[in-house]
């Protein structure tokens, strides 16, 4: 009797166990590559194709920003921070060099791009708005509608003024003011010639990198903090969003944010621990997002380290769309030293980029799932890959591509899609070494060269454009 208790006991352990792991989250997605037809692509009329830039990384002649100073070791801790000390400088010369690069959209037969504008140089100090740099970005909108390109207007990409920083930047919810301000100012210049809004770029990525790694600038690394100042981008979201849609023209404005999906998923899938630690940091990073925009309320947490929550009850109606960037996911294993828990892992068995990711076009597919419980249109605002040798872009590109094509086919509203980035440009902390242009930039000559690679980008533009009036 006992044996056969004992049998049972285990037998109904040997089901249960593996019942409750796998469904415990949805096993990591993975097709067989094998047996797809990567030119089965379908694309709804008006799909906006496109390529993605951010001022401070292509522009150059930054001086008064947060990056700048920490570029050039002007933080209290006084050392330069970004790899090999590099220093943005002169970037890409976007900033003179705008009509050439739009002859290269051109080149690819893009109809959107999607940049940001420099809070810095349009308000050098508080308060003073440089017309001429204002004058500027009307200037790059209207060469672009010369050539029936749209523009897609960021207004903070990892990028603000000194002075913004210098008195606490978004640690301090009563500076979300000056942000509206600068956002009034912007789409009062350019609101005739722009449709598509962003408002901030990737705030948990800016976050984590600015408050809990200390990649990015102010360097700090306080968990608490870091959810504070994501809980007030995201009322600066919100408030921007409210603002430029009380003005006039703001009915015809279409204003959203821009998410990173990137996934953080169990190393072994079999563990409950490394599925338990995937999850949590999972719910932190892209949680505390779709909780904010579908129910209105935030919460950060991650046990020991942090707890942040509150009740943000405009977020779900303040998007008109939502921006999507992915690039991959990394893996989770579980270990009882916090800081060996937290590494980022490259997911086993992937083919590597030259970041710190993986290829994982099945990513993009899931991305897509995750962020369209929102119930807004989506528009992908980024997609692209770091790959010097240029041996992995053609394929990274179809892939991709792929992925977004299986999405509409099963009835998910996705836009547009914009690659990342038109040229080689300046990789924040690590530097000029990541190379994700389309076109390879020679930073001594600033020649640009279209790679090979990116041809495959090209052909499937020109094969899937469909505009009615073009
Ligand atoms: C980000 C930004 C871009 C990056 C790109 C490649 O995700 O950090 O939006 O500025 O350059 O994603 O890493």
């Amino acid at each position: 009797m006992r044996a056969i208790a004992i049998t049972v006991a285990i037998l109904l352990l040997a089901y249960l166990l593996p019942t409750a792991y796998l469904n415990y989250s949805e096993p990591v997605l993975k097709w067989d590559w094998a047996s797809i037809d990567l030119d089965d692509l379908s694309f709804p009329e008006g799909f906006i194709w496109g390529v993605a830039s951010a001022a401070h990384q292509v522009e150059g002649g930054h001086t008064g920003n947060n990056w700048a100073a920490w570029e050039q070791g002007s933080y209290p801790d006084g050392r330069p921070h970004i790899l090999n000390n590099e220093e943005t400088g002169a970037a890409c010369e976007h900033w003179e060099r705008y009509p050439e690069d739009i002859r290269l959209m051109q080149e690819l037969g893009v109809s959107s791009y999607r940049f940001s504008v420099s809070w810095s140089k349009i308000m050098p100090q508080e308060g003073v708005i440089d017309s001429v740099a204002l004058q500027h970005y009307v200037d790059v909108c209207d060469s672009l509608a010369a050539v029936g390109i749209s523009p897609m207007v960021t207004l903070h990409h990892f990028e603000h003024p000194l002075w913004f920083e210098e008195k606490g930047a978004f640690e301090k919810v009563e500076n979300i003011g000056h942000f509206v301000h600068f956002s009034d100012a912007v789409f009062n210049a350019l609101k005739d010639r722009v449709t598509f809004w962003c408002t901030i770029n990737e705030p948990a990525v800016f976050v984590i990198a600015a408050y809990f790694d200390g990649n990015f600038p102010p360097g700090k690394q306080d968990p608490q903090l870091a959810a504070i100042v994501l809980k007030n981008l995201f009322k600066a979201h919100v408030a921007v969003y409210q603002h430029l849609k009380s003005l006039p023209g703001g009915e015809r404005a279409q204003i959203g944010i821009v998410k990173n999906m990137h996934q953080i998923d169990p190393v072994n899938e079999w563990s409950l621990l490394d599925r338990l630690l995937a999850r949590t940091v999972n719910n932190g990073f892209n949680g505390s997002f779709i909780t904010t925009f579908r129910d209105g309320h935030y919460r950060f947490h991650f046990p020991t380290l942090v707890d942040e929550a509150e009740a943000i009850a405009d977020a779900p109606s303040t998007l008109d769309f939502v921006g999507l960037n992915y690039y991959s996911h990394n893996g989770m294993a579980f270990s009882p030293d916090l800081d060996e828990a937290l590494k980022t892992r490259m997911y086993p068995g992937e083919t590597p980029t030259d970041m710190t990711y993986t290829i994982y076009p099945e990513g993009l597919y899931r991305a897509i799932q995750e962020i369209s419980v929102l119930g807004r249109p989506i528009i992908i605002t980024e997609n692209g890959i770091a790959d010097a040798k240029d041996d992995r872009r053609g394929d990274f590109i179809r892939r991709y591509i792929y992925a977004v094509s299986k999405a509409i086919e099963d009835g998910y509203d996705v836009r547009g899609f914009h690659y990342w980035s038109l040229t080689d440009n300046f990789e924040w902390d690590l530097g000029y070494g990541q190379r994700f242009g389309l076109y390879h930039v020679d930073f001594a000559t600033q020649k640009r060269t279209l790679r090979e690679g990116s041809k495959e980008f090209q052909r499937i533009v020109k094969a899937h454009s469909n505009w009615p009036d073009r």
